[in-house]
């Protein structure tokens, strides 16, 4: 089979000045942009001034992918491994070649184990329906996400509650007159949007009450700052109850209208007083009772932030799952300044575009990691990736011979990279798609470089919002290296085991016209604007009759009959977080404005700005350790050691020690990070395995750290 040719949109290379509407590749927010391209180059990236909420404003990786583009330390043609796994030795191959050998392992696999053998992680998101019809067409139940490293916890929660999804409720931060933000760093882990209207809504005159353990730049913004104790925030939303219940501070007619089992609640919370709380949080009783009145007095216009990821701990899920119970308290569901419930063309009587997925028949298997019959309180949909490790490790409940990473880096994004990449080793074909050397793509067989953001199309993704909407990512440029865009790559893939039929499309034109038949958008018009609304104005549910809760009872449900079949209480117990020795921290872990998880860190421009991260501890707990601010120290985990700078202040918890993730990088062909700074999830050993019962997540800021001078 010939598949040397790069699959280009026609016009991409001509000459002269041209402006192509896009989305931005450089984090996982995909904001729509303006790309200025002269000559076949791109010159200036924007944001795309036709979406009114994003304007011409990017973020400064956003404004990065310029550097990324011309950057040439990233893969540049097929690999094949041909030393130890992880070894850092590989040939050249032309792509029919990694092709063919992929397809060759393939066939036998599938001879061997059945499909179901076969699995593919990705970075979730607007482009799934390529990846998950992948998947599917292989005949294969597992398709996974990065979630349970990130979202899933209040994904679950929101589920619990409404059966609805984390990002069907979207913040009005228009109307908002009290925003309360748990470790939610809207400034520095943004999305431009979102920044741009909190930006906004403080500019106007919100409250904003901020709970995190350390003062970020969110926290400057803020009209109250909390720092709080690591991982007792539950706590804190326990108490918020507490005295919203006692002193009838809640919207009564919303409250019996939509939520079933307020009187359990009332009958739990009793002894959660602001009280109790203050000797768990730190945070004064005095304090929490004026500050919840205040919200009250605000109500429905404000919002309790559930959480992209909170802090990860054996709570999270229930702290989510309060602070959701905290807004449908306040009557702050479908309520201008509270939480708007997402739209889809459905709601307007539209039609959406056409999904890949209709023309791929389901699967029937059963989930390796068990989502969906052992564990029904789950969605599917991506399962719970962590449970895919054991299982390979194990062979139970089938065995597993083939993984996919396509936009994933699990060696970077999982606790414990050891114990993740011993799990991978017991795989026949490990195959990583990627625009730069992940730490998995360097302990992969084959490395496939997929074209960059700026070199590709993808397929059209249809966002529900208050107003849903298309977005366009077309491409600007042609490929610099000899990489394939990803719903080539997997049509190849597909046609070699003769499982063609399923993505049978000759060209990107070709798919985007399929998904727009009968939406009446055409691709022309897409194009010129880059990004559609589909409605002019948004609508609300009306809050009497119907808010289409997708419960079992169509309520709000306090008391989750999912979670009661599944053994879990619907209110827990708070659980104190496990005593630390002196000397000994829980290690947090999060962003700066400039920097993508660990994708970024090796980039030109913004390894610039950052090229180590330090540790970021309180002065005084350090001063007790004789640690000085600029000092090397040792910080350790279990059998885990790592050295770095520290820098002190006195914004951050004594109980907690703080890094940006990201760093620590092992691949040598990126020469700028390459062992530069510490790795956080290195020192999260053992936590692989320890994770949310309830929501699923790992339990990533349990970990705890000691640290000594150097
Ligand atoms: N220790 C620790 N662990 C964490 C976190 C943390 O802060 N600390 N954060 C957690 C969170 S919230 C998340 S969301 C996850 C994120 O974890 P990941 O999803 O793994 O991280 P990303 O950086 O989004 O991207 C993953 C990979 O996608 C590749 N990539 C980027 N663009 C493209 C593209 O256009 N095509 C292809 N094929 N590949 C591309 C990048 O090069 C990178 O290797 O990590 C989680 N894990
Ligand atoms: N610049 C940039 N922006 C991003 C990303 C990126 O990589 N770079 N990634 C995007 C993604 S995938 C995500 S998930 C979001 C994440 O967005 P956020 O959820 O805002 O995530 P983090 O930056 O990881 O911030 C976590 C915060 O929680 C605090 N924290 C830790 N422990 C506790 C605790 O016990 N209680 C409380 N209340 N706070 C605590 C930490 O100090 C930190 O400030 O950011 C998104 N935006
Ligand atoms: S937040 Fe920044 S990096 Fe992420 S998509 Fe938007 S502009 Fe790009
Ligand atoms: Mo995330």
């Amino acid at each position: 089979m010939d598949s040397n040719k790069a699959p280009n949109v026609t016009g991409v290379d001509s000459p002269g000045r041209r402006t192509v509407y896009s989305m931005c590749g450089m984090c996982a927010v995909r904001c729509p942009i303006q790309v200025e391209v002269e000559d076949g180059r791109v010159v200036w990236i924007q944001g795309n001034p036709n979406d009114k909420a994003m304007g011409t404003s990017l973020c400064a990786k956003g404004a990065a992918g310029v550097s990324f583009e011309y950057d040439d330390e990233r893969p540049q043609y097929p690999l094949i491994r041909t030393g130890e796994r992880g070894g850092g030795q590989w040939r050249r191959a032309s792509w029919d070649e990694a092709l063919d050998y992929i397809a060759d392992k393939l066939k036998a696999i599938i001879a061997e184990h059945g499909a179901k053998a076969i699995c593919l992680s990705d970075r979730g998101g607007p482009f799934n329906d390529l990846t998950t019809s992948f998947v599917r067409a292989l005949g294969s139940p597992n398709y996974f996400n990065h979630d349970c490293t990130c979202g899933r916890n209040a994904h679950h929660a929101t589920q619990s509650l409404f059966g609805l999804g984390r990002t069907a409720l979207g913040m009005d931060y228009k109307n908002a007159k009290h925003i309360v933000l748990y470790g939610r760093n809207i400034i520095e882990s943004l999305m431009v949007k979102e920044a741009k209207d909190f930006i906004g809504a403080m500019a106007r005159g919100a409250k904003c009450t901020y709970i995190d353990v350390r003062a970020t730049l969110t926290a400057s913004k803020a009209t109250r700052f909390w720092m709080i104790r690591p991982n007792t925030e539950y706590a804190l939303n326990l108490a918020f109850i507490n005295v919203v219940l006692s002193e009838d501070l809640y919207d009564a007619d919303f409250v019996n209208k939509w939520v079933t089992g307020l009187d359990e609640l009332k009958a739990f919370i009793r002894e959660y007083t602001p009280e109790w709380a203050e000797g768990v949080t730190g945070v004064p009783a005095e304090e929490i009772k004026t500050a919840i009145r205040e919200i009250a007095a605000d109500a429905p216009a404000v919002f309790f932030h559930a959480g992209w990821m909170t802090a990860r701990h054996g709570q999270s899920f229930y702290t989510s799952r309060t602070s959701h119970i905290l807004n449908v308290l306040m009557g702050a569901i479908e309520a201008p300044g509270g939480l708007v419930i997402a739209k889809g063309p459905g709601d307007y009587d539209l039609k959406g575009i056409n999904k890949l997925g209709d023309r791929v028949p389901k699967v029937d298997e059963k989930r390796v990691d068990g989502v969906g019959w052992k564990y029904t309180h789950w969605d599917a949909g991506p399962g719970i990736m962590h449970l895919l490790f054991p299982a390979i490790e194990s062979g139970e409940p089938y065995p597993m011979a083939a993984y996919f990473a396509y936009r994933h880096d699990p060696l970077s994004c999982f606790p414990d990279p050891d114990a993740v990449s011993a799990a991978l080793d017991k795989l026949d074909l490990i195959v990583a798609i990627d625009v730069n050397y992940s730490e998995t793509a360097w302990f992969a067989d084959v490395i496939l470089p997929e074209a960059t953001y700026l070199e590709r199309g993808n397929i059209i993704a249809q966002k529900s919002g208050p107003k849903p909407a298309l977005h366009l990512r077309d491409q600007s440029v042609a490929p610099r290296f000899d990489s394939r865009p990803a719903w080539w790559i997997f049509r190849e893939i597909l046609r070699r085991l003769d499982l063609g039929e399923f993505l049978d499309f000759e060209d990107l034109e070709e798919i985007w016209r399929y998904q727009l038949e009968g939406t009446g958008i055409s691709l022309a018009e897409l194009r010129e604007k880059g990004v559609i609304s589909m409605v002019d104005k948004p609508v609300m549910r009306d809050r009497d009759t119907g808010l289409g809760f997708k419960t079992p009872s169509g309520k709000i449900e306090f008391v989750s009959s999912k979670l009661s079949e599944a053994g879990l209480p619907s209110f827990a117990p708070f659980e104190e977080p496990e005593a630390k020795e002196p000397g000994s921290f829980n290690l947090v872990f999060g962003r700066v404005g400039y920097l993508t998880h660990a994708q970024s860190t090796n980039n030109p421009m913004l390894n610039e700005l950052m090229s180590e991260n330090a540790l970021v501890m309180n002065a005084a707990a350090a001063a007790e350790l004789g640690i000085s601010d600029g000092d090397t120290v040792e910080v350790t985990s279990g059998d885990y050691s790592a050295k770095g700078k520290v820098s002190l202040t006195e914004f951050i918890h004594p109980e907690a020690v703080f890094m940006v993730h990201g760093f620590g990088r092992t691949v040598p062909l990126q020469t700028r990070a390459y062992k530069k700074g510490i790795a956080d999830q290195r020192l999260m050993k053992g936590k692989l395995t320890s994770y949310d019962k309830a929501g699923g997540g790992n339990n990533m800021t349990e970990t705890v750290v000691t640290v000594k001078k150097a």
